[in-house]
């Protein structure tokens, strides 16, 4: 088990044999560097190889005629004047003799990858392809794109392994191109009942229709048809250099409420990189370390099976760090903080807003609107702690830590705070007996302002109080999920209200704790499961794993011993870069709930930029 990493290096044969700018950049150097860049970080050799395999033509018609499989065929045979004369037939192709070889190579090696996640020989994986896919058509090829690679992918996953429901979302990296509109492929046409099962994600270059293809149903209002209303997801992006912030705002009060809801069984990734920085087609700027967040953040759908299936991206030193962190982050390893301050720009919001506008009616979750355990890459340290004598002063001002077995674990404790906040240890996990709990986390905050962090959040669950005596400086965000009111005390002091639903548990996460958490980027994440904490593990188990995201995986979950033993071991694996468990039938939050939320983030949203959704911030004011 592990990450496949599909490849073949048949597939750097074709390139433009004559002078074309528009398709001068699709060139072979993506893959070898790409795949160069791989084996010098080390990265290659942690992967499942396999070599990609053809598609065979019955494969290919899953989804294209075979008309145009036969033409596609007869190509490795014309000389150079007639590929130019056919390649000019179609928008932004060219063809070569190794045309026909390669995209059945891509084709299939997309193939295989599905098949080893879902056999199970692999957790996921990324296939290294070309040509890419996502532009072309039934019966046609289109912006460099030959066979739909990811299109065929989908449809082999519903038909070989009769995936019950929900089969795949895919979400497209790239904002260059078009994205939607694909005939009957993934995109507004497959309301049509042809993708039944199937949510698809699309952002993209849009500017207004004025950006390559200019197509009116790429726009966010189109949301496919009949039954496949809602299903179909376009997030235009209308101006060029998008960011980090902005990519990141779009998967958490878009893409990612939505698959949530959806929960499908496997996530297929059109993995374009012409949507980070440099690139001179997408002309966007999300930094490498992005790519690690994004997928990071898919990850923690469907069990993990994550399905990448390289799309465009032409700036080679781009493309390859991309390849990097997106691998990276499909072994499991904690993804690189995101550099700089996370504001998404007002063009950015007024996307995001149009497209949940758009969507609401077809999905409950927008309709808000209105034992120590040291985990990688540590070893196991179970033994490790302070000295007694230092245990002692720390628990000092606490009577439940005076002795006995509380203090024995404040002494570990002390000990995990430090080694993650020094990275020799990633992450760590301790069960606290119950009467300790609170007096364990309000000397691990202590320690962890003391031992360097300038930053820390805590994410409390439960009947837990903050530390009274705690600076409100802004070192320490204090969030609190417990059986009252919603209330923000100070920006860096919120209590919400325990949801009960699935529903209100992901909007608090994806549309609270994480934009907080993004914004505030903190050295340390401390995690607490408390008394009546209410948390089902499955719920417990994705808010640790998303609580990686923001703080380079430095992450330490305290847990009350008692009820359920089993819940440490759990958390101990996410920690560990596991998939957490499906939470299950989706079931919507109380309007009161969703209500209560909407306040709060209203008031916070002034502070926290991370938590727009709309292009017009809040006018509530909390200081
Ligand atoms: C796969 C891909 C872009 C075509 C752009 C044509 N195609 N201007 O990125």
């Amino acid at each position: 088990m592990g990450t496949a990493l599909l490849y073949h290096e048949d597939m750097t044969a074709a390139r433009l044999l004559w002078d074309d700018p528009q398709c001068a950049i699709e060139t072979p150097e993506r893959l070898t560097a790409a795949l160069e860049r791989l084996r010098r970080r080390g990265l290659e050799r942690r992967c499942l190889r396999l070599a990609a395999r053809e598609a065979s033509e019955a494969e290919l018609g899953l989804v294209h005629s075979p008309e145009y499989v036969a033409l596609v065929r007869g190509t490795e045979a014309l000389d150079v004047e007639a590929l130019r004369e056919l390649s000019a037939q179609y928008d932004a192709v060219y063809f070569h003799p190794s045309t026909y070889h390669c995209a059945r190579l891509a084709a299939g090696a997309a193939l295989q990858l599905v098949d080893a996640v879902l056999t199970g020989a692999a957790h996921n994986g990324l296939a290294l392809v070309r040509p890419p896919g996502h532009h072309s058509q039934r019966a046609a090829a289109n912006g460099f794109c030959v066979f739909n690679n990811v299109a065929l992918a989908a449809k082999h996953a519903k038909q070989s392994y009769g995936l019950h429901r929900a089969p795949s979302i895919s979400s497209r990296m790239t904002p260059g191109e078009l994205g939607v509109g694909h005939g009957p492929f993934l995109g507004p046409h497959s309301g049509s009942g042809a993708w039944p099962g199937v949510l698809y994600f699309s952002w993209h270059r849009y500017e207004y229709r004025h950006f390559w293809p200019f197509l009116r149903e790429s726009d966010a209002d189109a949301v496919g048809r009949g039954r496949g209303l809602g299903f179909t997801v376009n997030l235009p992006w209308n101006q060029v250099g998008m960011g980090n912030a902005d990519y990141l705002a779009a998967f958490l009060h878009v893409l990612l409420p939505l698959a949530f809801e959806f929960d499908p069984e496997l996530v297929l990734v059109s993995a374009g990189f012409d949507s980070a920085i440099g690139d001179p087609e997408g002309q966007m700027q999300a930094t490498p370390e992005c790519f690690a967040h994004l997928t990071q953040l898919l990850l923690a759908l469907a069990g993990g099976r994550v399905c990448a299936v390289l799309e465009g991206g032409y700036h080679l030193e781009s493309l390859a760090e991309s390849v990097c962190m997106t691998v990276q982050a499909l072994l499991g390893d904690p993804a690189p903080p995101l550099p700089g301050t996370l504001v998404p720009c007002r063009s950015a919001l007024e996307s995001i807003q149009s497209v949940r506008a758009a969507q609401a009616p077809h999905w409950a979750s927008l309709q808000h609107q209105e034992a120590t355990l040291c985990l990688p890459p540590g070893v196991v340290r179970q033994e490790e702690a302070a000295p007694q004598e230092e245990a002692e002063a720390w628990a000092r001002p606490h009577g439940a830590l005076a002795q006995g077995e509380a203090l024995t674990v404040l002494g570990k404790v002390l000990c995990l705070v430090d080694r993650i906040l020094d990275g020799q240890v990633g992450s760590g996990i301790t069960a606290i007996p119950a009467p300790a709990l609170a007096a364990t986390l309000d000397v691990s905050i202590r320690r962890g302002l003391f031992h360097g962090a300038q930053r820390l959040l805590c994410v409390a669950v439960g009947q837990l109080d903050r530390p009274p005596d705690l600076a409100d400086d802004g070192r320490t965000l204090w969030l609190n999920f417990r059986d009252e009111q919603a209330a923000a005390l100070s920006v860096f002091h919120v209590s919400v209200p325990l949801p009960g639903a699935t529903g209100g548990f992901l909007s608090c996460v994806l549309g609270l704790v994480l934009p907080l958490a993004y914004g505030f980027q903190p050295d340390l994440v401390l995690v607490v499961l408390g008394p009546a904490h209410g948390l089902q593990d499955p719920q417990a188990a994705l808010l640790v794993t998303l609580l990686r995201g923001p703080a380079g995986g430095r992450v330490l979950a305290l847990v009350e011993e008692e009820p359920k033993p089993q819940l440490a071991g759990i958390l101990a694996r996410v920690l560990h870069g596991e998939a957490p468990p499906s939470l299950g039938p989706f079931s919507a939050a109380s309007p009161e709930f969703t209500q209560a939320l909407g306040h709060l983030r209203g008031q916070l949203e002034v502070h926290w930029k991370m938590l727009q959704v709309a292009g017009e911030a809040g006018d509530t004011v909390l200081s």
